[in-house]
């Protein structure tokens, strides 16, 4: 049996032992994040005995209904990150705006994160996860400025993810590659089960929800016939994989290759996902994957948040794929 005992403060401070500052806030913010999933985790189990399930009768600022357990997920976050004294203010799918945490000298950072993704699948018993991205504060002024907030996805300092699935798997980077903890409920603490999580090349799935495709870009449904017929080569059909929650999806991507894409659509001209806490910090891990992620036409850490909660269309996986999405979607079809 392979020897699991690295932790994941253990593996931050190894990383940086060049800069023992920054690996001690990076060993307290994302010992925070993962505080916060172990309760999540514990609470997504056991949520059908303890009244979690179903919906708690309000909205979010981007109108999604949101369920018991989204705040739940969120509550857990803040109390964590709050507790960290680094954090100056967290930017969450489930808060209309930037909520204030720290307010002393030493709360540099900011968070952007979205508690608990793909919370449609909570009452089915599905895949749900925890997206985050981290941020330097800019500005020294005692209240978090529009500066501090709305940000590249290129000045992250760190970026992961935990999936809450059989088993609950944080994945991180910190600018240094990607790794993978595993939750060991016994000991309470996330594991290294992953040194080096890479994304394939090219992969054989893909994940999108095909309900939308009318309203997609026509270039993207001809993308869509491409993938799904029969090549002489042998490597299509790609299968379709989509299950509710962008971090399952992903995560099979960064394990077996394939791409995720959420587009424009005829409704929805800047698609569904949120750039500060889904895609800009997916963006960074897919990438220190060696993987690629873009709008279809930018670069996702390229594009400069206008608003907290704004939206981009997203397409995020192995790169020989996602390259081949840009170019149907620009052109119609492969040069
Ligand atoms: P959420 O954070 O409100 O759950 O929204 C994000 C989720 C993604 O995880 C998932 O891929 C997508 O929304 C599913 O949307 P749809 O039901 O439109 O396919
Ligand atoms: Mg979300």
């Amino acid at each position: 049996m392979p020897d699991r005992t690295t932790t994941l403060a253990d593996h931050v401070r190894g990383r940086h032992r060049d800069d023992p500052g920054l690996a001690a806030d990076l060993e307290i913010v994302l010992g925070a994040i993962a505080a916060s999933a172990r309760t999540l985790s514990r609470a997504i189990r056991r949520a059908a005995f303890t009244g979690e399930l179903g919906l708690a009768g309000n909205e979010n600022a981007t109108g999604d209904a949101q369920k018991k357990l989204d705040l739940l997920a969120n509550e857990a976050v803040v109390a964590a990150l709050a507790s960290s004294g680094l954090v100056a203010a967290i930017v969450s799918e489930e808060e209309d705006t930037a909520r204030r945490l720290g307010t002393g000298k030493g709360a540099r950072y900011i968070v952007c994160i979205d508690p608990l993704d793909g919370s449609s699948n909570t009452d089915v018993d599905g895949c749900v996860g925890t997206i985050f991205g981290l941020y330097r504060r800019l500005d020294g002024a005692p209240e978090p400025t529009s500066r501090d907030l709305l940000r590249r996805g290129s000045e992250q300092l760190a970026a992961g993810y935990v999936l809450y699935g059989p088993s609950t798997l944080l994945a991180c980077t910190t600018g240094q590659g990607v790794s993978g903890f595993t939750l060991d409920e016994d000991r309470g603490e996330f594991l290294l089960t992953h040194e080096t999580l890479r994304c394939p090349p090219r992969g054989r799935c893909y994940s999108a929800n095909l309900g939308n495709l009318k309203g997609w870009h026509p270039h993207l449904r001809k993308y869509v016939d491409y993938l799904t017929e029969k090549d002489p080569g042998g490597r299509r059909p790609y299968s379709l994989r989509y299950t509710g929650a962008l971090v399952a999806d992903l995560h099979r991507s960064l394990i077996d290759g394939g791409l995720y894409f959420y587009p424009a659509d005829s409704a929805h001209a800047s698609g569904k996902l949120r750039l500060m806490y889904e895609c800009a910090p997916l963006a960074f891990v897919v990438e220190q994957a060696g993987g690629r992620a873009s709008t279809g036409m930018e670069r996702i850490l390229d594009v400069q948040a206008g608003s907290i909660h704004q939206r981009v269309p997203f397409v995020i996986g192995s790169v020989e794929d996602v390259i081949l999405y840009e170019r149907f979607l620009k052109d119609g079809g492969p040069a």
